[in-house]
């Protein structure tokens, strides 16, 4: 008997249906789902392979503690009891701050992450909290935060109705799309220019996404920042400023344009690489398509630059009439948000409120820059993190200078991890809590849904149960010993106060459909089979289309989306100022000084380190379909083939040193050096060298069988956590000045 299930796939940010056949208990096809309301049957080769992870021999069932001889099965009473004791202790003797956290981007996947994280942060009230954000998005959050109020409010392309798409450092055929949900964006990338739009992409490589676009022009890895400002610099001094229908929302609009003037065309190029003819020309079609949006992502964000170029990025969707417009940059709505008031306004958002210990480097978004954590593990003295609790993530594979933060992480009183597997990071934890496989668990796009080109529902539930607890009552059990509970405390306490909490902000909010309604009635009625169900289920209720508990019999519920297994449409992005505005002023801010009174240096900073030294080149990253950051290489039908950890390199940049292809080179940075086979390419900018992340599995101490044999070098090896954004902290990820020689 086969029985057909539904599922939504939480590897990447696209949100894809998989149609999922099981014969006895096992899985034996999954395929996209044709239905699905959003990615009609698109799948990218890790879809499939939620059966592979799910069956995977070396995927961890049960806790595991840490021996002189290797890591043990324990019982989750042990190693609760373990954490309790060991953790607990140092918190008495050192306080809060002795204990830090990384969380890594699954917490973004899951319906643990976004909800049962906050409890543990709060129990525990220490500063030294990192996550993978600070070497990814965070500069788009923090000049969101700064100009909109809200550091999520972060706009993204109306990729489905835009003509004209400006994509700077983003490869979605290989990513599958970052910070704009949509399923098949290779597919609607190709619509735009189908439907006689345009796609122009700026990447130092010739990838694939810029391969299919109708234009693609190669830039100096970390001058992004100079050449968003100069596209802006020609439409001021072009007279070329349309503000649309924003025009009344704007705030500080004059300081923002006075910015940018030294940025000239002339002067971009300069360091870009790219003619001041082509950036007056991308300024002028940016300006007179019928709609246009600019998105950068990662090649731009994870850069020294990385907060100027996300604030110019929308002062041009501003300046050129596409804010909050069909087919511009708009702001997406899941079905879970809490309405807002029509006239927006709120208290904004702040960076700062405190500094690191060591190097003084600023929060951000309660966070301090992950690239800081090593020295904070390292220097001793009041605050010095003692002990450290990761929950999903791989610090020693994904974030800069890794050899420095492993020998940080071995040092440790006590580690604690939360992850499928025994790998480079969780290997140093004393105790290792298994939680479910992406099989084992239902799935709500509790983040996703807020940053999507559709406005979507969907609810799937588990294809499997599991004899092992959720990821949600293991984050609890650590929240209740955090708060002196004990090991032993009902996890259920935490789901009920997370309920509770959504439903009395609800009840007393004026906004919402059951103002005024009794919180503990609607309790009685909420539906779920997990505390994680029924928070979605009593967040939807009281959300934009949600039924109210009974106000609107139509409306969205958790029963009707398990009555909706491919999902539920819910339309085109719609405009929404002012409202989704927080600024005290309730205006889009544009001239945020801790943008602005830090841009002229930053900018002559990006000009300095485009003169590099004899021989030097820059190494950028890159993504692989088959890659998912650290932690897929265990996956044999993913990993198998050519080898795909290499330095791509130009055939100019080889010959002047003397490489040929397939010989293994050394690269060097300032703070570290590995050896890689080489692979020539006529797609890198001459100057630019390209070798992937998250690779690096020739570790002592894991249990990764598969990823072991194809272990692929470190790339974070190489990169510097010295050089980081100064605004948001990001950690520099790309424009690393490297020598490459031959063995
Ligand atoms: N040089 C360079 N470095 C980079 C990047 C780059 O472009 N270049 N990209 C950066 C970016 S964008 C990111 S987001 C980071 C990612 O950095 P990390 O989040 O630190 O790394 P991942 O490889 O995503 O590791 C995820 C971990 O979560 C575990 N896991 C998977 N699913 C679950 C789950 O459901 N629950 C739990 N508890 N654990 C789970 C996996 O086993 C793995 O250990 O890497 C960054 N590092
Ligand atoms: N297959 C796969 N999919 C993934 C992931 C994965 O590891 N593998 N990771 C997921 C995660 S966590 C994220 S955040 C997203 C990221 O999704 P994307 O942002 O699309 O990330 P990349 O594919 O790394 O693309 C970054 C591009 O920036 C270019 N670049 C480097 N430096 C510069 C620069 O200075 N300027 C410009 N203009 N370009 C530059 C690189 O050449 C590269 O093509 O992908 C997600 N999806
Ligand atoms: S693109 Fe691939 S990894 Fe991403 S959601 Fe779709 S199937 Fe999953
Ligand atoms: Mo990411």
């Amino acid at each position: 008997m086969t029985e057909t299930h539904y599922r939504t796939c939480p590897l990447c940010e696209a949100t894809c249906g998989l149609e999922i056949s099981v014969t006895d208990g096992k899985v034996v096809r999954i395929r996209g789902d044709r239905d699905d309301v959003f990615s009609r049957g698109f799948i990218c080769p890790k879809g499939s392979t939620l059966k592979q992870l799910h069956e995977d021999p070396d995927r961890l069932r049960t806790p595991q503690r840490r021996t002189a001889t290797g890591h043990i099965d324990v019982s989750w009473d042990d190693a609760f009891r373990d954490i309790d004791a060991r953790l607990r202790a140092i918190i008495d003797e050192h306080g809060p701050n002795a204990v830090g956290v990384y969380l890594g981007n699954p917490n973004v996947h899951t319906l643990a992450g976004p909800f049962w994280i906050a409890p543990i942060l709060r129990a525990l009230g220490s500063r030294n909290i990192f996550s993978a954000s600070t070497v990814d998005q965070v500069p788009r959050n923090v000049s969101s935060g700064l100009m909109f109020g809200d550091p999520y409010a972060v706009l993204i392309p109306d990729l489905d109705r835009t003509s004209y798409l400006l994509m700077l450092g983003a490869n979605p055929y290989e990513s599958n799309g970052s910070l704009a949900t949509a399923p098949d964006w290779p597919g609607r990338m190709r619509a735009i220019s189908e439907r006689g739009g345009r796609v122009v992409v700026v990447d130092p490589r010739r990838t694939r996404s810029a391969a299919a676009a109708d234009e693609h022009l190669f830039v100096r890895p970390g001058t992004d920042a100079l050449l968003l400002c100069a596209l802006a610099n020609v439409i001021v001094a072009d007279g070329l400023v349309d503000l649309g229908g924003a025009a009344h929302h704007l705030a500080g609009l004059d300081e923002a344009l006075a910015a940018v003037a030294s940025c000239t065309p002339e002067r971009a190029a300069a360091a870009s690489g790219i003619d001041a003819e082509t950036i007056r020309r991308i300024a002028h079609e940016l300006a007179s398509a019928d709609s246009a949006c600019v998105y950068g992502r990662v090649g731009v964000h994870t850069v020294a630059g990385g907060t100027v170029a996300s604030w110019a990025t929308d002062l041009l969707n501003v300046i050129t009439g596409n804010l909050d417009r069909p087919g511009g940059a708009m702001w997406g709505l899941a079905p879970h948000a809490r309405p807002r008031p029509a006239a927006g306004g709120g208290r904004g958002y702040r960076i700062g409120r405190w500094t690191s210990r060591v190097s003084g480097r600023s929060e951000v978004t309660g966070e301090l820059p992950t690239a800081v954590l090593a020295e904070e593990i390292e220097t001793e003295g009041a605050g010095q993190i003692r002990a450290l609790i990761t929950i999903a993530g791989n610090p020693v594979l994904t974030t800069p200078h890794s050899e420095r933060l492993d020998a940080a992480l071995a040092g440790l009183e006590y580690m604690v991890s939360v992850d499928l597997y025994l790998n480079e990071t969780t290997r140093h934890a004393d105790v290792v809590l298994p939680v479910p496989s992406q099989l084992e668990k239902s799935h709500y796009d509790a983040v996703f849904f807020n940053q999507s080109v559709r406005q979507v529902a969907k609810w799937t539930p588990p294809v499997f149960a599991t004899e092992q607890p959720s990821e949600t009552d293991v984050l609890a059990r650590l929240t209740l010993l955090l708060r002196g509970k004990g090991p032993d405390a009902d996890p259920a306490i935490i789901g009920d106060e997370l309920l509770d909490a959504v439903l009395a902000h609800a009840v007393d909010d004026p906004h919402s459909n059951v103002f005024g309604r009794d919180a503990l009635e609607l309790r009685t009625d909420v539906d779920g089979d997990t505390a994680e169900d029924r928070l979605v289920d009593a967040q939807i209720r009281t959300g934009r289309w949600g039924d109210g508990f009974g106000a609107d019999p139509d409306g969205l519920r958790l029963t009707m989306l398990a009555g909706n297994p491919h999902g539920i449409d819910l339309g085109a992005l719609e405009p929404r100022l002012p409202a989704n505005l927080r600024t005290p002023s309730a205006k889009v801010e544009l001239a945020p000084p801790e943008i602005l009174d830090a841009m002229p240096a930053l900018l002559d900073d990006i000009e300095r380190r485009t003169v590099l030294a004899e021989g030097e080149l820059l190494l950028v990253g890159r993504r692989d379909v088959r890659s998912n950051n650290s932690w897929m290489h265990n996956i044999d039908v993913l990993v198998r083939g050519r080898a795909r950890c290499t330095l791509l390199m130009h055939a100019i940049d080889a010959s002047s040193r003397g490489i040929a292809a397939g010989d293994t080179v050394i690269v060097r940075s300032r703070v570290g050096a590995l050896e890689t086979p080489v692979e020539l390419t006529d797609d890198l900018m001459p100057g630019v060298v390209s070798l992937p992340h998250g690779w690096g599995h020739a570790v002592a101490g894991t249990r990764l069988g598969v990823a072991a044999g194809r272990p692929g070098v470190n790339s974070n090896v190489l990169t510097d956590g010295d050089v980081l954004d100064p605004i948001s902290g990001n950690a520099t990820l790309n424009g690393i000045p490297v020598t490459v020689v031959a063995l």
